[in-house]
């Protein structure tokens, strides 16, 4: 008898968004094999094949125990040909064949490798590849003109591909939370992205602002941007302003799934010091009280999105040592600036929401992509909605239906309400 054949007779629903997927699953190896095989997709910008096989990575992640025997995926959900035939490859011999030429390809390699450059996209990843560039520093010497992010995107390689631990997120926080509250009373921020679903390292630290009274918020980002430059915390910025209400196409029809909100993309200068320990300095306690937003992803209990129930001060002083501490002084160490120095570059990103639809941005910010891109999948073909980062559209009704917590839209939608922590498909 084989171990776990109940599998295939439990029903597993075929949406993403149907189903709780926490970060850590049981079927890593599998996952990581189609993982490689959706990114080189998606460097390729074949979108869908892409989806595919995301799609099966997020089915594999929300299983409830290791998968065995290919006999056990009989009757499952969301695996297309091609992915049961990598998931058998990779159960028989341990590895696939195709993930191997895919992991060990000049081009994937160089794609990742050119599109690691803050700045890059695969289309212009690929223009350089087709012209023998295959890593940054081939591109250093190539003489091409590069757009601003791109410059700095290159001289703070290595640091920025380091990832943002969870201290240094909060850290990152703690600076947000001086910045807008120095600007606007009262405000709110919370923390989203990968970190609100509980991961503890991230690519860039994620942040939604928003105030209570509506309306509060309007032309907010502009004025952070420049306290956060006057005190020195910006290395680069790219503010793009709220085009939400100036669109034609209406709210519930957006062009793209990019939101219209008030953004800013940003690359923080984090304080460290000499020793690699992180450490922020500021104002000091006495003029600052912290009131971040409790996004625990372990708790449930912060079901009203504005509830500040558990906020407790944070530490003013952060120290982070060990294993992580040593690879930000390692590449500090070796950076393009002379010589080893006391602060690291961090990607964040900043997004401000009128208050009567912060519940729409916390869902749509909040991630996982392949969750987000399922919600709206479910949506519209199972609801006859449109859900956006804005709103959520009733077609039949022809209504806008409102939400101030994310457990009403999961309701509106007719879905289980999934916490931020199981949803990292
Ligand atoms: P990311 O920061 O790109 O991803 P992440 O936080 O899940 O992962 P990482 O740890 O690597 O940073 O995006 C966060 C969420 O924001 C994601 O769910 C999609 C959403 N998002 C938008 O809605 N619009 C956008 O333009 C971008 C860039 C992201
Ligand atoms: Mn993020
Ligand atoms: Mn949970
Ligand atoms: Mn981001």
């Amino acid at each position: 008898e084989k171990p776990g054949l109940e599998l295939a007779v439990v029903s597993v629903p075929s949406y993403a968004c149907q189903r709780h997927t926490p970060l850590l699953h049981h079927n890593t190896i599998l996952t990581d094999a189609l993982s490689i095989l959706a990114e080189n997709a998606e460097l390729s910008e074949n979108e869908g094949r892409g989806v595919a096989f995301r799609r099966a990575a997020a089915l594999l992640k929300s299983l409830p125990q290791e998968v065995r025997g290919a006999e056990q995926l009989r009757g499952l959900p969301c695996l297309g040909e091609h992915s049961l035939r990598v998931i058998k490859e990779v159960l028989e011999d341990g590895v696939s064949h195709e993930v191997e030429t895919t992991m060990h390809s000049e081009q994937f390699k160089a794609m990742k490798a050119l599109t690691g450059i803050f700045g890059v996209g695969a289309k212009t990843a690929d223009r350089w590849f087709r012209e023998g560039i295959h890593n940054p520093s081939n591109l250093q010497r190539s003489g091409h003109t590069l757009n601003r992010a791109q410059r700095i995107g290159l001289k703070y390689y290595d640091e920025l591909n380091l990832p943002v631990t969870k201290p240094e997120a909060v850290a990152i926080g703690q600076i947000v939370e001086r910045a807008v509250h120095a600007v606007l009373p009262g405000a709110e921020i919370t923390l989203i992205g990968g970190f609100r679903r509980g991961k503890q390292t991230g690519h860039d630290v994620d942040f939604l602002i928003t105030h209570p009274d509506e309306g509060r918020e309007e032309g907010l980002m502009p004025k952070v941007v420049s306290w956060l430059e006057a005190q020195g915390f910006l290395l680069y910025q790219k503010t793009t302003g709220n085009s939400y209400l100036e669109s034609k196409e209406g709210p519930a029809r957006p062009a793209s799934n990019m939101d219209r909100f008030e953004r800013c993309f940003s690359i923080f200068r984090l304080s460290t010091d000499n020793e690699g320990r992180e450490i922020q300095t500021g104002d000091g306690p006495q003029t600052y009280s912290p009131t971040l937003t409790n996004t625990d992803p372990h708790t449930h209990s912060d079901t009203h999105p504005h509830s500040k129930t558990d906020s407790h001060p944070l530490p003013q002083t952060l120290v982070v040592v060990g294993d992580h501490a040593q690879k930000v002084s390692r590449v500090l160490g070796h950076s393009q600036c002379s010589g080893p120095r006391s602060w690291r570059a961090v990607r964040v990103d900043l997004v401000v929401s009128p208050y009567s639809q912060f519940a729409f941005a916390l869902l749509g910010w909040t991630g996982s992509k392949l969750f987000e891109r399922e919600l709206r999948r479910w949506a519209v073909h199972e609801k006859a909605m449109t859900l956006s980062s804005h709103a959520l559209y009733d077609r039949k009704r022809m209504q806008y239906l409102r939400a101030s917590s994310e457990e009403e839209i999961f309701a509106h939608l007719g879905l289980e309400y999934i916490p931020p922590c199981d949803r990292n498909a």
